[in-house]
Parts: structure tokens; C-alpha cells; sequence
């Protein structure tokens, strides 16, 4: 077996926020991959749109450095734990892994669930405590934690003798003794070449796993992986060995490897290096791209399950196909099936209506992040109300259940305690730092989650983080009763105007301005009672010809509470629908006439008796 010693592959994984694709920019920044003037701002490896506008990183991306001749290969992964699949789909091109920790925040939830990945990959790690610059960093405390998290996950011995460097990613230092100052982020480098494995060679002809896939108008599909034995070259002939035993011909024809934010056009590349190739038109991550004497398969890639679920349906509002470009069935299972392609925990199915689909994915952000993309891309469709999805094993019927993590102020203990237990949460850890902060560890199904984040942050004023990350399957505890109260539903198509919103407002809270259009059977608010009521907002005030001393007042409406898209999905009931367009969110009742609830409302109550 031989070692490559020019090469190093790592990848960095932590729980959100920790601090990764910070630390991603201060290795760019310090081996000079810009130019002298040129302006590159913060989080370089977030450049899709969504990632940009929300901070977080939501797909794996590979970049690289060279430092003293060695290119170090890097994957930056999402923290979020709805991007889970993202982290598992890239880990088996590295052979270490930097582990981020905060210094404040300490081990999370997801922070033992990447390191479980890592360490059953086997990969080396290297532990760096982030953000040491924080004010009320507990940094001691923050290594014991982790040092803990290593004994409960190592395999293997050689596991928990791992190296600790201390960083402020976003001042661009790292030190190897506290106390010590910080200048660049060389120690971690050095770190990186010593402690790293250097990738193993085997012997043999070419060999790659499909790691990631990315498209180029120009180009066309471009397969990301690593290369596991010999060389590949343009124009050089392979199979590529598809998930169904499939073996297809293809010529290579471009081979790219990676450096800061390019991408170089080579003429070689060999193995323990990642590459990028193209001329492979209907490859998937998963797959193995081989030479033709020598064609195995590598094993797949593992990637968990989905745990929530929700329609996607062609848009059925009476103002459907009127903002998007692409609002038919056909369209909208030819996106889907190509998100198929790289979103790897996402799973898509028919339903009985062959107007809609049943989409899955790992969280309501995994599955908001593609309503949002697809929007975006000029699409128009429905979907229902997020749900856990629940299996049979064994003859029972178990769901999935997920560790959260708040951290809070004393004060809206008992509120948050009530919302939970109503949930089904268990309270299993509380901690207090000793002044009115606290951290709540529950153990919760995910049904109960569906929908919690918006009462949780209007509950705590916005004061309050919390986290999610899936823990297993439990036997079903039984169905938690929506408290929500009733929706205020448009009676009639039309414009909503000031007068008929007022009275809306006279029930409840409003959704909307006036002058929105508006249709039978969409919802404009919230009722402050628990049943639905038809309000006819487009309700102009009575002309009359006396004139009566108030009537020149004009009407001065509350502001609308406008829903974002993660607020629909977690404010509609089983009943009701999100309708998406490239312009508007709008909610609405499935059924949009009153006759047809009323009828509904009756042959349940009957199928009850
Ligand atoms: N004070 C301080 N803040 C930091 C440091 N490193 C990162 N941050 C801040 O922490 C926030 C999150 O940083 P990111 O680099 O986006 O974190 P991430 O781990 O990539 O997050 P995800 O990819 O979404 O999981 C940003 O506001 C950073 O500016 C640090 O060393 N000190
Ligand atoms: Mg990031």
C-alpha cells in the first residue's frame, strides 16, 4: 500500500454556527487564493442565494489549499440537522475531520451526531475549540465536555488521542496553548499535515466514488469524488456502475481538481486526489466510475432516512397559473426528480391524485429550503401541512423522536415547559450557568415539533436558540390535539378592502392588506375561537345619504401579520394548504367552498358515530 504525501483530505464538521465556513475562509484567505484587491467578504463557501440570506451552510462544498506543497483538499458541511444527509454523502472522501466546537455553546446535540459519523468512517480527528474570543467562553469546561463525547464515541483506541487547537476563526487565528497570541491560522495547518493521514493508495486501474454531482449549461452533469485507485484523463474510457447493477460506457471528457474557488482544468489527476469530471451523462452520487479492466463497485454511500413528509401538489386555487412559469404536473415531477439526483435524503412518491406527490425529507427546513429554491425558480404548487413520518417494526408501529436543546432565561421556564409537555416532550437535563441563563435538553417526537418553532421564539420574545437533532424510533405515544385556533377564510373572490378587513379584525388577527386579491376559501387570518368562520373581506361599507358624524374617520387597520413560508407550513392545519408562488404565500382551506366544509364537516362527524 502506498501514501500520497502531497495530498491531505479533510473535512469539517460541528454543529451549526460553530464556526466552519469561518474557519473555511481564514484558510482561504491566508494561502493568498485572492488576488491583492480583491474583496471577498465573509462565508466565501455559501454562495447559493438561500445560504447567503440565511447564514447557514445547507450544501457540502469542496475547496482546497496548498500549504508548504501539500494541497489540503476541504469539505465544508451544513451544522443544521436537516442537512444531516449532506454531511454523510461527503464524509468518505476525507480521512480526518476537524471537529469545531464552541467555546460558549460546548458540545450540541449535532456535534455527537457528526462525530458518530466520523468516527465510524474512521476518520482522524482534530479537535478545534472555536470562537475563544467570546466573552463568556468557558473553554476548560467546553474540552472536558468534548473530551467525554470522544470517550462515549470512539471505536477505536487511537480515536481519543487527538489533537486540541484553539481558534478565532473570525479573527483568522489559531493557537496550540491557550495564552498563547494568535497571528494566522498556521498552527492548524501544521496540525493538518502531521496528525492527517495522507490518502492510501491502492493498487489497480481507475476507481472513483460519486460524492457529489453539480451541473454546467456548457459542461453538463459534473461528477465530484474521490479517486480511490490509479489516474484519470480526458478523453480516457470508464463505466460507471449504477445503483441498480448497471454498467454504462462512457468517455471521460474534462478532469478538474480543486483550488480556493476554482476549479483547474488538468490533464491528470491520480488517486487520494478529488476530482471533478465530465462526460457522464447519467451518473448519480453513489456510483463507482471505473476503468474498463477493472470494474467494482465501492459501497454506497449511506444516507439516513427521511423523517418528515409532506404533498406537493399542482397548484388548484382559483389564481393558479397566474404568477409562476412552470405550474403542471408533468413540470413539477420533472423538478423533483431532479432534485432527486443530489438531494440524497429526500425521497419522492406518487400518491392516490396523480396531481400530487408525497415529498420526505430529514426536517420542515430540509423540505422549506427546496419550497423556497423552487419558488424561486418560478414554480407554482401546494403543499400540505408537514408530518412526522411514522413505520412499522417488528408489527409496531414506532415514529421518530429527537433530542432538543434550548437555552433560555429562567423566566419562560414554566412557559416552555407547558408547550413541551402538551408536545410530548420529556425534560431530560437542565442546566443553569448560575445567573438566569438555562439550558433544557428534551427528548421529543418529531410530530411534536412540527409547527413549535414559531410558538416557541413568539413564547420567549425571540430570546431563545433551539435545536433539533434525530435520535431514533420509539413506539408511537398517540396523537397530540392541535391547539390552533380557527382560521378567518375569505367567503368570496374579490379585492379585500379596509372595511371588510376591519371587521375580520373585529374576530381575530389579519394575514393580509388591503387590496389583496383574495378567493373563496383562502385564509386571511386567525379567529380568536377555535372554530373557522367566512368573513367576506371584500365588503364594502353601506352607502347611505345621511351622513353620520364618524363617518369621515377613516378606518385605521392593525398591520397584517405577514407569514413567511416556514410560518405558513407550521400554521396549517391538516385541512388547509400552502399555496407557493414566485409572488405570493397565501393559505388555504383544502376545500375552499362553505358548502363543501359544512358537507365534510358532516360525513366526519357521521364516519365518528
Ligand atoms: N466571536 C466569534 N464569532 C465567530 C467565530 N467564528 C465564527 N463566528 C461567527 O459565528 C457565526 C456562524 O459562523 P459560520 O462560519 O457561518 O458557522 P458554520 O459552522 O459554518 O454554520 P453552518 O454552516 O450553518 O452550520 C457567524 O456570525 C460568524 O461570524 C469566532 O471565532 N468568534
Ligand atoms: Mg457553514
Amino acid at each position: 500500500m502506498n501514501y500520497r504525501s502531497d495530498i491531505r483530505n479533510i473535512v469539517i464538521i460541528a454543529h451549526v454556527d460553530h464556526g466552519k465556513t469561518t474557519l473555511v475562509d481564514a484558510m482561504l484567505k491566508q494561502s493568498k487564493v485572492f488576488r491583492n484587491n480583491q474583496i471577498v467578504g465573509e462565508l466565501i463557501m455559501d454562495q447559493n442565494a438561500l445560504e447567503r440570506e440565511k447564514g447557514i451552510t445547507i450544501m457540502a462544498k469542496n475547496t482546497a489549499v496548498v500549504y508548504r506543497a501539500v494541497k489540503i483538499n476541504i469539505i465544508d458541511t451544513p451544522g443544521h440537522a436537516d442537512f444531516s444527509g449532506e454531511v454523510e454523502r461527503v464524509l468518505s472522501m476525507a480521512d480526518g475531520c476537524l471537529l469545531l466546537v464552541d467555546s460558549v455553546e460546548g458540545p450540541m446535540p449535532q456535534t455527537k451526531f457528526v462525530l458518530r459519523l466520523a468516527m465510524k468512517m474512521g476518520l482522524k480527528p482534530i479537535v478545534v475549540i472555536n470562537k475563544i474570543d467570546r466573552r463568556n467562553s468557558r473553554i476548560a469546561e467546553v474540552l472536558k465536555l468534548t473530551e467525554d463525547l470522544f470517550l462515549e464515541l470512539a471505536i477505536s483506541a487511537d480515536q481519543l488521542d487527538f489533537p486540541v487547537l484553539y481558534a478565532s476563526a473570525r479573527e483568522g487565528t489559531v493557537v496550540t496553548e491557550l495564552g498563547m497570541k494568535g497571528n494566522d491560522v498556521t498552527p492548524l495547518l501544521e496540525c493538518i499535515l502531521e496528525k492527517v493521514p495522507p490518502p492510501k493508495i491502492e493498487s489497480g486501474s481507475f476507481q472513483m466514488l460519486v460524492s457529489n454531482l453539480a451541473y454546467d449549461s456548457h459542461k453538463g452533469k459534473i461528477a465530484i469524488g474521490r479517486i480511490w485507485r490509479g489516474k484519470v484523463a480526458p478523453h480516457q474510457p470508464v463505466v460507471n456502475l449504477g445503483a441498480d447493477g448497471s454498467v454504462t460506457h462512457y468517455e471521460i471528457n474534462e478532469v478538474f481538481t480543486y483550488l480556493g474557488l476554482k476549479h483547474l482544468k488538468v490533464k491528470e489527476a491520480e488517486a487520494g486526489d478529488i476530482v471533478a469530471v465530465t462526460g457522464l451523462d447519467r451518473v448519480n452520487i453513489g456510483d463507482t466510475i471505473a476503468s474498463l479492466e477493472q470494474t467494482e463497485a465501492l459501497p454506497r454511500i449511506e444516507i439516513g432516512e427521511p423523517t418528515v413528509e409532506m404533498t406537493f401538489g399542482v397548484n388548484t386555487s382559483p389564481f393558479a397559473g397566474r404568477e409562476g412559469h412552470f405550474c403542471t404536473t408533468r413540470q413539477l415531477w420533472a423538478r423533483l426528480s431532479r432534485e432527486l439526483e443530489t438531494n440524497l435524503s429526500l425521497r419522492v412518491q406518487g400518491t392516490d391524485s396523480r396531481d400530487t406527490f408525497l415529498v420526505k425529507g430529514r426536517g420542515e427546513l430540509h423540505l422549506a429550503i427546496l419550497i423556497e429554491t423552487m419558488r424561486r425558480e418560478s414554480y407554482e404548487f401546494e403543499v400540505s401541512k408537514p408530518k412526522a413520518i411514522t413505520k412499522i417494526v417488528d408489527g409496531n408501529l414506532v415514529e421518530p423522536v429527537e433530542v432538543l436543546t434550548i437555552d433560555t432565561k429562567d423566566e419562560y421556564l414554566g412557559v416552555l415547559t407547558e408547550l413541551l409537555s402538551k408536545r410530548q416532550a420529556q425534560l431530560t437535563d437542565m442546566r443553569n450557568d448560575g445567573h438566569d441563563d438555562v439550558r433544557l435538553v428534551f427528548h421529543v417526537p418529531t410530530k411534536g415539533l412540527i409547527g413549535f418553532r414559531t410558538v416557541f421564539s413568539t413564547a420567549t420574545h425571540g430570546e431563545s436558540i433551539m435545536n433539533h437533532t434525530f435520535l431514533g424510533y420509539e413506539p408511537y405515544h398517540g396523537d397530540i390535539i392541535s391547539t390552533r385556533n380557527g382560521a378567518l377564510v375569505a367567503s368570496e373572490q374579490g379585492i379585500a378592502v379596509t372595511y371588510g378587513l376591519n371587521n375580520a379584525q373585529g374576530r381575530g388577527c389579519t394575514f393580509i392588506e388591503a387590496g389583496t386579491p383574495v378567493y373563496e376559501g383562502m385564509i386571511i387570518g386567525l379567529n380568536s375561537k377555535p372554530k373557522d368562520i367566512a368573513i367576506n373581506v371584500c365588503k364594502e361599507k353601506k352607502k347611505t345619504n345621511v351622513r353620520s358624524s364618524t363617518s369621515d374617520i377613516a378606518i385605521k387597520l392593525a398591520p397584517p401579520m405577514q407569514l413567511s413560508l416556514e410560518q405558513a407550513m407550521d400554521f396549517i392545519n391538516d385541512d388547509e394548504l400552502v399555496e407557493v408562488t414566485p409572488e405570493n404565500i397565501r393559505l388555504r382551506k383544502k376545500l375552499l367552498t362553505q358548502a363543501q366544509r359544512a358537507k365534510d364537516r358532516a360525513s366526519s362527524r357521521r364516519s365518528v358515530k
